[in-house]
């Protein structure tokens, strides 16, 4: 593959865009740390007890956003940027992966690699369409030699192969290239494309004009020749870089997912950006004018760093696509590590895959709700449950009879009364910094009550996934938190913790339910039902295989009862 060439040519390249520091590069493109001496370095050890057992992750070496998902004949295709030789950042191709039930993945070879002018410099993101005939299209950004990003096509070298494993790159790339307007080094991640009433397709790339985030346009009536739209798609101040856009249609009704080219009645759009600058994704719900190409976010819908996110912990560059055999669309997000790039060279890998949910539009049609595939569960194992469980104020219980390391939980949480709600402070606009002062250990009124997961027996270990319910003047207000802060007792770990607001009438339902994945190192939580998600990385060093230990707590005044807990040990599928 001409790795020599490539890291070369790359070099070259980042010598214009970067800045440097003894033995670190910043990339300023793609906001990836670029660790020149460390891309290429083999790994001293593979595996550890940090990998995960059902999570995708090839066996080695790093990866991060995931690329062109699709469904074509009965074959699922996750395509993923990957350092075919190290556990940081670099040497970039679009690395290939199939799977008939989205839990079980054969790994292939590369699919997409610099090999041409147009991407000679990388191989970053992009995503899948399906032209008529159900003939598979990939739209991706290359660097060219000039380190300018530039929007490519590849075509299945072979529609027979049912594992389309071979991608021919047409010598007519770029098919698109930054105009005047565009700094060539601020254009890139072009989306699915969609095909309008007009009979033309529509792609949009992400940009920056100043710190004006933009989704570009292009029209093409071939999808060979691509003319930019006179306005972008839809555009924010202050929101500086727009990577990885998404851009698609969501039911009115219903969790039937659409194909991206479906619009009219009965139909809102979703647009997700992931934002450089925070390095945290947002989306809006609102409606695509198609006439006149602009999306417009709905009044409910912030469209900045504040509004709604689909996960509000460790989840970036995510895609969607519409999974034409159940009717559903799929996200995939990229889950990068939180420990220290001096323990992604000794484990010899760096970053997962969240589990693929399903999304669709909450009945409120302001926000979207999430819930992994149903295929997650033929992995559930050995199961123990608990029914009407009194958690009195200050109570902790172990959860036993499982091996909890590698699980899946359900639980319902029941709340006695809202008398004993703390106050909630106007100030208080920021879930993660609230949860950040106020996590498991600090007593409240109605909660923090939750789950401490990949504890050790003695709970020195421990993440919380935790709910606090507030009085604010006209209704309460429910946070939900990752409080990781005794994940590890290991010197000089980053233990963010993470939170969301949930959009519940708690004082109504007096109830709320919280699903978690537990992984080794990761752990992905959905409250109410999924209108909430957080995911966070973790590296305990006690409570690890046989030694994590499960527990539910009370830290709160008032009572909470939980109707109902199922927990399940999970198998591990083949993962590449
Ligand atoms: N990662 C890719 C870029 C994208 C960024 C490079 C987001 O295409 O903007 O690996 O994580």
């Amino acid at each position: 593959m001409g790795i020599h060439n490539k890291v070369f040519s790359t070099c070259v390249f980042l010598v214009w865009f970067c800045f440097c520091l003894p033995g670190i590069i910043w990339v300023a493109e793609a906001s990836h740390v670029v660790y020149q001496e460390l891309k290429s370095v083999s790994p001293s050890i593979v595996g550890s007890q940090y990998r995960t057992g059902y999570h995708f992750q090839p066996p080695k070496n790093w990866i991060n956003d995931p690329n062109g998902p699709m469904y074509h004949n009965g074959i699922y295709h996750l395509f993923y940027q990957y350092n075919t030789n190290g556990s940081v950042w670099g040497n970039i191709v679009w690395a290939h992966s199939v799977s008939s039930d989205l839990i079980n993945w054969i790994p292939l070879e590369p699919a997409i690699y610099p090999s041409k002018k147009f991407d000679i410099n990388g191989t970053w993101s992009g995503s899948a369409t399906l032209l008529p005939g159900n003939k598979p299209v990939i739209f991706y950004t290359g660097i060219d030699p000039q380190g300018r990003q530039v929007q490519n096509l590849a075509f299945p070298k072979d529609l027979a192969d049912p594992y389309l494993r071979e991608w021919t790159k047409p010598d007519y790339n770029p098919v698109i290239q930054p105009d005047a307007s565009i700094e060539p080094s601020k254009f890139r991640d072009p989306t699915t494309a969609w095909f309008g009433l007009d009979g033309h397709w529509r792609v949009v790339i992400g940009s920056r004009r100043k710190m004006r985030g933009m989704a570009v346009l292009y029209r093409s009536r071939d999808f060979v020749k691509w003319v930019k739209a006179q306005h972008p798609l839809h555009s924010s101040k202050d929101t500086g870089m727009w990577e990885c856009p998404d851009f698609f249609p969501v039911s009115l009704k219903g969790k039937k997912g659409l194909d991206t080219s479906v619009s009219g009645p009965g139909v809102k759009h979703v647009l997700k950006v992931s934002l450089d600058m925070t390095r945290y994704e947002y989306y809006t719900v609102g409606t695509y004018y198609h006439m006149i190409d602009r999306y417009i976010p709905d009044n409910s819908s912030a469209d900045d760093h504040t509004g709604l996110r689909y996960d509000y912990g460790n989840f970036y560059a995510s895609k969607t696509f519409f999974d034409e055999a159940k009717q559903r669309r799929i996200l995939w997000g990229w889950s990068n590590e939180s420990d220290t790039v001096k323990d992604d060279i000794k484990k010899g890998w760096a970053g997962i895959q969240t589990i693929p949910r399903a999304l669709w539009l909450d009945p409120s049609g302001k926000q979207l709700v999430q819930w992994p595939v149903e295929e997650l569960e033929t992995l559930r194992g050995k199961q123990v449950n608990l029914y009407d469980k009194e958690l009195k104020s200050g109570d902790i219980y172990e959860v036993k009879g499982i091996s909890s390391a590698q699980a899946s939980l359900y639980l319902i949480f029941e709340i006695s009364g809202l008398d004993k709600a703390e106050p909630f402070e106007e100030f208080w606009s920021d879930p993660q910094v609230l949860c950040g002062q106020k996590g498991a250990a600090v007593e409240g009124g109605v909660g923090p009550f939750g789950l401490l997961v990949l504890a050790s027996g003695d709970r020195e270990e421990q993440t919380a996934v935790l709910f606090r319910v507030f009085k604010a003047p006209n209704k309460h207000v429910v946070l939900m938190c990752h409080d990781p802060s005794k994940s590890s007792l290991r010197p000089g770990m980053y233990k963010p913790s993470f939170a969301g607001f949930v959009d519940v009438d708690i004082n109504k339902t007096k109830k709320i339910s919280l699903r978690s994945l537990i992984d080794h190192s990761v752990l992905e939580s959905f409250g109410a039902e999924g209108k909430t998600c957080i995911t966070s990385r973790v590296y305990p060093s006690k409570a690890i295989g046989q030694d994590a230990h499960l527990f539910v707590f009370n830290n709160g005044s008032e009572d909470v009862r939980i109707t109902q807990l199922s927990a399940w040990e999970m198998t591990s599928p083949r993962m590449n």
